[in-house]
């Protein structure tokens, strides 16, 4: 062996054994303040959560290694025995979850699945229907900024210009809730390829079984698939509890994202139970929009599922609701206006307009309290980007242990920064944010996330 081979094969042994903390602070660092953020904030953005350390090994593991194009049982690779076996055990605990018979697991995100679907669905210039974005629906589901919306990048002429699918939005009352009636009325006018139930931002159920009579009359009407497509990237993990209205089996297709209410990776997934739509949908995924997939985000996502198979579950997201509408009342109790009266999920929409507040200003003053929301159209507003309200969520801080008495204080935190808000003004509220910090950090000391650095 000469100099040279043996100084390599020490820098190998430090390759696999070095901590990043050591390879690399500046890195190591950012990660340390994060994890400190997580550990002293209360996190209320509805749409994220805490994982299990369980679920971060299996996503920090050497399955991160392995290129597996294709499905379990037929890669282009060889070496995928034990990748193919986590796909699989991600793909049966999936179906078992929601009750349906096909899933893909490779979508890397909820955008990436809700694109699958339609360039497994929609031909060029079909018209596809959602909730509007600024009534909660969310970007993929026909926004004029999003490839869903594509065909909406209208000319002067108001008549469209590019290649892509048209899109309908349908809306929701003054109550705040969706009115089947009217967009019953609206669906069998425009006949759509596709009517999307999902969202962003809306607390309430969905009336999946209502969905899919719509779109069977506009079938009828029309003489061509009206497809009901669910978008439950919100409420998955509420479905799978039993707590929470399932789409399937109404819907033709059911996408959602993994790191929501389902308490896994960063992901998405499509679910069906028509095989040829399946298969529609694999090739959609690959070779259609992706290459290889994420096999260690993959075998997270199985951890995660395995997670909402166990009894426990029903248990954490019972406790998610319970303390969704214990903080509604708590802010209605302290005078503000909760957009349609409550909740039937883990989200709440606050309606900031009779105080006299924006959602942007409201954001940023609880931030500086340690409070991490996000601001959030209600119906009635003048600008969407300007919102007036704010969107909370109490997945995450469940997840970390909070219970009704914590829910009553947090409720007590939001007022105490807003109505200082109110009367001092967005550059006068430091005292008030900062005192509301050290509540905060207090509460958080009682409740700790990951006992490790890297969590
Ligand atoms: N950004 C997600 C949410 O907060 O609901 C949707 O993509």
């Amino acid at each position: 062996m000469n100099a040279q081979t043996a100084k390599k094969i020490e820098m190998t042994n430090d390759f696999f054994s070095a901590d990043v903390s050591q390879t690399d602070p500046e890195l190591f660092g950012y990660i340390q303040a994060e994890h400190e953020r997580q550990q002293n904030q209360i996190e209320l953005i509805a749409s994220e959560n805490i994982v299990s350390r369980a679920v971060m090994q299996v996503q920090g593991s050497v399955a991160t290694n392995k290129y597996a194009e294709g499905l379990p049982g037929k890669r282009y690779y060889e070496g995928c025995e034990f990748v193919d076996k986590m796909e699989q055990a991600a793909i049966d605990r999936l179906c078992k979850l929601f009750g349906c018979k096909f899933a893909n697991v490779q979508p890397h995100s909820g955008a990436s699945a809700n694109i699958a679907v339609y360039y497994a669905l929609c031909e060029n210039d079909d018209l596809i229907m959602g909730l509007s974005l600024d009534q909660g629906g969310h970007l993929t589901h026909g926004s004029l900024v999003n490839f869903s919306g594509r065909q909406s990048w209208r000319g002067k002429d108001g008549q469209s210009e590019n290649k892509g699918y048209k899109t309908l939005s349908y809306g929701i009352n003054e109550q705040g809730v969706i009115d089947y009636d009217v967009l019953e009325k609206q669906a069998l006018e425009a006949c759509p390829r596709m009517i999307i139930a999902g969202a962003s931002a809306y607390p309430r159920a969905f009336d999946f079984k209502r969905f899919r009579e719509i779109c069977d009359k506009v079938a009828a009407k029309s003489g061509k698939p009206c497809y009901l497509f669910a978008d439950v990237a919100h409420y998955a993990g509420l479905i799978v509890a039993g707590l929470y209205p399932n789409p399937f089996p109404h819907a033709h297709v059911v996408t959602s994202t993994t790191h929501k209410t389902l308490r896994g990776p960063r992901g998405g997934v499509i679910m069906t139970n028509d095989e040829a739509l399946a298969k529609k949908f694999d090739f959609a995924v690959f070779p259609g929009l992706q290459g290889g997939p994420l096999e260690h985000v993959i075998a997270a996502k199985a951890v995660a599922f395995g997670e909402c198979l166990k009894p426990e579950w029903k248990i954490y997201v019972q406790a998610v609701l319970d303390n969704a509408r214990i903080l509604a009342d708590t802010l209605k109790n302290g005078g503000y206006d909760i957009v349609s009266g409550g909740t039937d999920s883990h989200m709440i929409l606050v309606d900031l307009r009779s105080k006299g507040l924006f959602g942007k200003e409201a954001t940023h003053s609880l931030e500086m309290a340690g409070l991490t929301t996000n601001k959030n159209s209600v119906p009635g507003d003048k600008s969407p980007l300007n919102p007036s309200g704010i969107r909370i969520g109490t997945p995450a801080g469940t997840t970390r242990g909070f219970g009704p008495a914590e829910w009553k204080t947090i409720g007590g935190f939001i007022m105490e920064v807003l109505e200082g808000l109110k009367a001092n003004g967005p550059e006068g509220n430091g005292k008030v944010e900062q005192g509301v910090k050290a509540k905060v950090k207090a509460l958080c000391a009682q409740f700790p996330i990951y006992q490790h650095s890297m969590g």
